[in-house]
C-alpha cells in the first residue's frame, strides 16, 4: 500500500524582515525545523515518497548550511524518494541551487518546462511534472493528454496556478487536471491549501505552505499524507488525511475595545479570544483594536507585550474611533470641528458603506490632526 506525503511551498531561506534579527534567525532554523517534521512523519509512517512541489526555497540562491541540511535530512531516509518540481521561487536554472549542488541518490528533480516523468516500478508509481526554469512561465505543458499507464499511480506533481487563466505562473485549469488522467495531481504555489477536489478520475489539491511566514498565511499548517490501495476492479484508489507541522501559527482577530476603561480590562479581553482560539506560545499574534474609545485606554493598552500574553510574538494594531465628545465638536471652531460637520451627515448615512467610510475618514482625520502617523492604519 504505497503511502504518499505531499507538500510545497516550504521558502527555505525566507528572510522574516518582519521580525527582529535574532527572532529572525530563530525562525529561518525553525524553518528547516519544519522541514524535519516532515521528515519524522515520513520515517514513522514508513512513507514511500515526499513530493514537494515547488517553492521548496525562497529563492535560487541557497545557503551552503540549508543545502547541507536537507542532504542530511533526505539521507536519514533512504527508503523513502522525494520528487521535487521546482517552481517560480526554486527555478531550475544553470544558476540555481538544484544544478549546482549534489542531492543524495533518492533525489529527483524535474528539470525541464515541458512534461517528465520518473518511473519507480517498485512502488507502482509513476510521477509526472516539470520545473519552472525562469521565475514565470506562461506555457502549460498539460495542453496534451498522457498517455498513462492504468496499472500505475500516476502522480501530477507540479508548480501550477489553477486561480487565474492569466496567470504568470503557469496557470492549468481544471480540464487539464482531468484530461491529465493520473490519479492524485500534488499542486504548489497557493499558500493557502485546499481541500481535495476531483477534476474527471484526477483527484487533486494544494497542500498549502507547511509553515506560515507571515500574518497572511495564518492558521495551522500541514501536509497531506495519501495512501494508495487497489479496489476491486484493480484501479488504484487514494485516501487522504492532514498532518500538522508548522512549528509556529499567525492568528489574527479584530478586539472590539469600546466602553473599556483601563489595560488590565483589555489584556483580560485579548485572553480570553486566546483560549476561546486555544493560542499560546506557539502563536504570533496580531491584535486589531476597534471600537469607539477613550485613546488613553488604547494608548496604555498597545504596550501589552508578547510577555504578557505569553505569545512568541505581538504585534497591536489600532483602527479605533477616538471617543469624542459630539457636543463639544459640533461647537468646536477648529478644523477637527469642521471635519466632524462635514462628515456628520455621512457618518448617519442609512447606506452602511458611505457611513463606514465617513468613520474612516474621520479616525483618520482626528488622528492626522492629533498628529498620529497614520501610514500605519
Ligand atoms: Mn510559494
Amino acid at each position: 500500500m504505497p503511502r504518499i506525503i505531499h507538500t510545497a511551498d516550504l521558502h527555505l531561506d525566507s528572510p522574516f524582515s518582519l521580525l527582529d534579527a535574532n527572532k529572525a534567525m530563530a525562525r529561518k532554523a525553525e524553518l528547516r525545523g519544519t522541514f524535519s517534521n516532515i521528515i519524522a512523519i515520513a520515517k514513522n509512517d514508513n512513507a514511500n515518497m515526499v513530493i514537494i512541489s515547488g517553492d521548496l526555497f525562497d529563492s535560487e540562491f541557497v545557503t551552503k548550511e540549508t543545502i547541507e541540511f536537507m542532504n542530511s535530512q533526505f539521507s536519514s531516509v533512504p527508503f523513502c524518494k522525494f520528487v521535487i518540481a521546482p517552481g517560480n521561487h526554486d527555478c531550475f536554472s544553470d544558476k540555481s541551487a538544484y544544478s549546482k549542488s549534489v542531492f543524495p541518490k533518492n533525489v529527483f528533480i524535474f528539470n525541464r518546462p515541458e512534461l517528465q516523468f520518473f518511473n519507480f516500478p517498485d512502488i507502482h508509481v509513476c510521477v509526472y511534472g516539470w520545473a519552472f526554469v525562469k521565475e514565470d512561465m506562461d506555457k502549460n505543458p498539460l495542453v496534451h493528454s498522457i498517455n498513462t499507464d492504468p496499472d500505475c499511480i500516476n502522480i501530477l506533481a507540479v508548480h501550477a496556478d489553477t486561480s487565474s487563466s492569466s496567470s504568470k505562473y503557469c496557470p492549468i485549469s481544471e480540464e487539464d487536471i482531468a484530461r491529465s488522467n493520473c490519479t492524485y495531481a500534488a499542486l504548489g504555489h497557493i499558500h493557502e491549501g485546499t481541500e481535495v477536489r476531483k477534476a474527471g478520475n484526477t483527484y487533486y489539491a494544494y497542500s498549502g505552505c507547511p509553515e506560515g511566514r507571515s500574518f497572511d498565511e495564518c492558521g495551522k499548517k500541514g501536509v497531506i499524507s495519501v495512501d494508495f490501495e487497489k479496489n476491486n476492479f484493480g484501479r488504484w484508489v487514494p485516501t487522504f488525511s492532514y498532518k500538522r507541522v508548522c512549528k509556529r501559527r499567525y492568528e489574527k482577530f479584530n478586539l472590539d475595545i469600546t466602553a473599556i476603561g483601563s489595560k488590565e480590562e483589555v489584556l483580560a479581553k485579548i485572553k480570553h479570544e486566546m483560549a476561546k482560539q486555544s493560542l499560546g506560545s506557539d502563536t504570533l499574534l496580531r491584535v486589531v483594536f476597534t471600537g469607539t474609545v477613550d485613546q488613553n485606554v488604547v494608548e496604555a493598552s498597545k504596550k501589552i507585550s508578547a510577555e504578557d500574553l505569553g505569545t512568541y510574538y505581538l504585534e497591536i494594531k489600532d483602527r479605533t474611533i477616538p471617543l469624542v465628545d459630539e457636543q463639544e465638536l459640533l461647537k468646536d471652531i477648529t478644523i477637527k470641528g469642521a471635519l466632524y460637520r462635514e462628515l456628520l451627515p455621512k457618518i448617519k448615512s442609512s447606506d452602511p458603506e458611505e457611513s463606514e467610510s465617513a468613520k474612516q475618514a474621520l479616525i483618520y482625520g482626528l488622528a492626522a490632526l492629533s498628529g498620529s502617523d497614520v501610514a500605519d492604519f
